[in-house]
């Protein structure tokens, strides 16, 4: 399968790195693409709705895509630590790939709102954990200016070696679909990612972008993108922020953003004015959904397509089943939506939506027998 040595060994040609790079790599990327069944089939609309499952990446995340990418420049350029803020994913993966290469890691998170599964990744792949008092926007600002003077490279997505790895996700549903979905759904945190799918699906189709014109300012001669156009269109790319962690929905910072999608927990993306040209360009869109709406989109994808990922992943599809309901996608679209985390990365949010439901009987045929006969009637 194409992909199964890492996406620096599949997507090199179209990559800022040079010929003959060894690629710090955990054989990352070529992950599932998923068609759902359950869900669609309960809709009014007919669409065809499928799922990017990037949890089943490395670390658990879609970070992995851009963390590949930048570690392997880092340490090309002779770089002998890492940094970044994070609210736990890009933490883990830097961890992880700091590791690999040998390197020193640092990271800044806020001070007990990362989930623990993140943070468990990240102690045992040995990085230095720094909580700070504060949110992940005054982690950013930090990490920002250590970076120029301390010998640290910054591994958050304003490192545009990070983008580069991560619009390979594009490519890969680009190839697996034959051309792009009409759709493509996303959280939206630091919105980094939605700017790299644009990107990505920009390039696929050969098409012009600010995103791409932004990448080739930051990446100058290294940019590349070798082997042609491989689509025939774009999808409108939608962009999903928590109610209480909504920037872009707004307009304007959040001094305090708030949201059990502890992923997304952010004020002041960094890739604002990006994610802005990826919506205008595209047609697409943004909005806010509720922490009550998100957790149920996790679980109705838990319990009807056995498809757990963590709550930020969720708002992808909260936010699509939202606008099928309201008449703004065409019938008959083909949607791409990216769960982004795996639910195993936040296993707190979850055990605290199925409580009450764990009965406790006595270790006796009768009561087990009363609790299957309670379900099946
Ligand atoms: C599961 O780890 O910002 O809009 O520091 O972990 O590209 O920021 C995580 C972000 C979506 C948002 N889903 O992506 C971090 C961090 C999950 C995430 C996002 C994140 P961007």
């Amino acid at each position: 399968m194409k992909g199964r040595d890492g996406l620096i060994a599949a997507w090199g040609g179209r990559l800022p790195l040079g010929d003959g790079v060894e690629p710090v790599s955990l054989c990352e990327g070529a992950t599932p693409l998923i068609q759902l069944r359950n869900i669609p089939a309960g809709l009014k609309t007919p669409v065809e709705i499928h799922v990017k499952y990037e949890g089943l990446n490395p670390t658990g995340s879609f970070k992995d895509r851009g963390m590949t990418v930048a570690v392997t420049q880092a340490v090309g350029e002779g770089s002998r630590a890492l940094i970044c803020a994070s609210t736990g994913n890009t933490s883990a993966s830097a961890a992880a790939y700091g590791a690999r290469a040998g390197l020193a890691v640092f990271v800044l998170i806020p001070d007990g709102n990362i989930a623990l599964g993140k943070l468990a990744q990240a102690i045992i792949e040995g990085a230095v954990v720094v909580q700070i008092k504060g949110n992940f926007d005054q982690g950013m600002e930090l990490v920002k200016t250590l970076a120029r003077q301390a010998p640290v490279t910054l591994v958050n997505s304003v490192n545009p070696y990070r983008l580069q790895g991560q619009k390979t996700a594009a490519f890969e549903i680009v190839e697996a679909l034959g051309d792009a979905p009409d759709y493509h759904c996303l959280p939206v945190g630091n919105a980094g990612n939605i700017s790299a799918y644009w990107m990505g699906y920009s390039e696929a189709a050969g098409q012009p972008s600010g995103c791409v014109e932004k990448a080739k300012q930051a990446l100058g001669g290294a940019y590349r993108c070798d082997g042609g156009s491989f689509a025939t269109g774009r999808p409108r790319m939608l962009g999903y922020q928590a109610a209480g962690a909504a920037p872009i929905v707004l307009g304007r910072k959040v001094e305090k953003p708030d949201t059990v999608a502890t992923a997304i927990r952010i004020g002041n993306p960094q890739s604002w004015e990006m994610a802005l040209m990826a919506g205008e360009e595209s047609g697409g869109w943004f909005d806010r959904l509720t922490d009550e709406e998100i957790l149920a989109a996790q679980r109705m994808l838990a319990e009807r397509e056995g498809i757990f990922c963590e709550p930020a992943s969720a708002i992808s599809i909260a936010g699509l089943l939202k606008d099928i309901e309201a008449g703004k996608v065409k019938p008959g679209s083909r949607i791409v939506c990216t769960l982004t985390g795996h639910g195993l990365k936040d296993p707190d949010v979850a055990i605290r939506q199925a409580q009450g439901e764990i009965k406790t009987v006595e270790p006796e045929l009768e009561a087990v027998k009363a609790v299957i006969g309670a379900r099946l009637g």
